[in-house]
């Protein structure tokens, strides 16, 4: 399946990265590619991608991963001219409430998640049920990076470089039957490793589940990250498979993702379960249709100070209606928020 970029999101790599540093930075990919063959270590794959993610902390992504990576198609959706979120913010401004509530906590705390091995449970309505190990789950994907915008809920956004592959070429590979109408995701549950699991004080039923109906999930749009900013996902960024859905609120893209069901009815998610009347099923981002507590017409763009809020006006589908605007064409979306 090819990626038909409309305008929305559709620009030259030359927008958003000079050309003497793309080229230098294909250079240099070329060189780590052969360190590689020759049994280079893992890690190196940040080094290629300093080129231009300058403040990007080294990973310690397994060598099968970072040897994936280094053959992503780079710059395969761009955000036109947006800058790109800094890293450092990208990764110490989180939510991910099973590390804790608070915006620092996943990074102070994610530390402790095991990510390998790792394996999915795909199940369910599909041909080719089963537990995949991430290798194999990842092996016949094309990694792309896939720029994009980032809008919670809360009405903070980001934009984030991510590597990853569409849902769907995972899903074709699976075979769904023809009474698979929906997904539903989970996180892993572990309150071992995941302090915010052992919380008294949580009003979440874990693990987090999150669910799409299965058109959106075909579209192109919708991705698997397995990286950012060059490198593998850093833990509180969900390592090491998540969903990335970018027209729809941030709490729809879960995080180290376990569990993978196609289903006939659609799945009851974490946050209807915790506050139906505020956060939907569906979740799009809609400047038209304020949260019950605060409006969702603007955001701040981070990163974002007190003197500097870097407001700016919340865009529908959070930009990409050229891209998901008909998949909702027979829905009312202030009903269906
Ligand atoms: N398992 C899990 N996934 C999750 C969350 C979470 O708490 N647990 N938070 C969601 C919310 S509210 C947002 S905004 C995004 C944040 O992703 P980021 O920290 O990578 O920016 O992750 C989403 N995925
Ligand atoms: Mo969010």
């Amino acid at each position: 399946m090819l990626i038909k970029l409309a305008r929305a999101s559709d620009c030259s790599e030359s927008d958003v990265t000079p050309e003497s540093i793309y080229l230098s930075r294909r250079a240099f990919i070329g060189a780590g590619a052969a360190g590689l063959a020759l049994g280079g270590m893992p890690g190196w794959v940040r080094a290629a991608d300093a080129q231009r993610y300058a403040d990007v902390e080294p990973g310690r992504a397994p060598r099968w991963l970072a040897e994936q990576i280094a053959s992503t198609r780079w710059n395969a959706v761009t955000a036109g001219g947006e800058a790109i979120t800094p890293f450092v913010d990208a990764t110490h401004y989180n939510n991910f409430y099973e590390f804790g509530a608070d915006k620092g906590d996943p990074a102070a705390n994610a530390g402790s998640l095991k990510t390998e091995p790792w394996s999915v449970v795909i199940d369910g309505e599909v041909g080719k049920p089963g537990r995949y190990g991430l290798e194999d789950l990842l092996k016949p994907q094309q990694l792309e990076e896939r720029i994009y915008r980032l809008r919670c809920v809360e009405a903070w956004s980001m934009v984030i470089p991510w590597i990853g592959f569409p849902i769907s070429a995972l899903l074709k590979q699976v075979e769904p039957t023809s009474a698979a109408k929906y997904i539903r995701f989970e996180t892993l549950k572990d309150p071992q490793s995941m302090p915010g699991q052992r919380s008294r004080f949580a009003l979440i039923d874990w693990p987090y589940v999150e669910g799409l109906r299965l058109d959106e999930a075909m579209n192109p749009l919708a991705i698997l990250a397995v990286g950012m900013y060059g490198r593998e996902l850093p833990n509180q960024n969900g390592a090491p498979l998540r969903l990335v859905v970018p027209w729809k609120y941030g709490f729809k893209s879960i995080k180290s993702i376990v569990r993978i069901s196609l289903v006939s009815e659609q799945p009851q998610t974490t946050w209807q379960s915790i506050a139906a009347q505020e956060y939907g099923f569906y979740a799009n981002v809609n400047p038209h249709v304020d949260h019950p507590r605060w409006t969702q017409a603007r955001e701040r763009r981070l990163p974002s100070g007190l003197f500097s809020p870097n407001v700016r006006e919340t865009q529908m589908f959070n930009g990409y209606s050229e891209e998901v605007a008909a998949l909702y064409s027979d829905l009312d979306l202030r009903k269906h928020y």
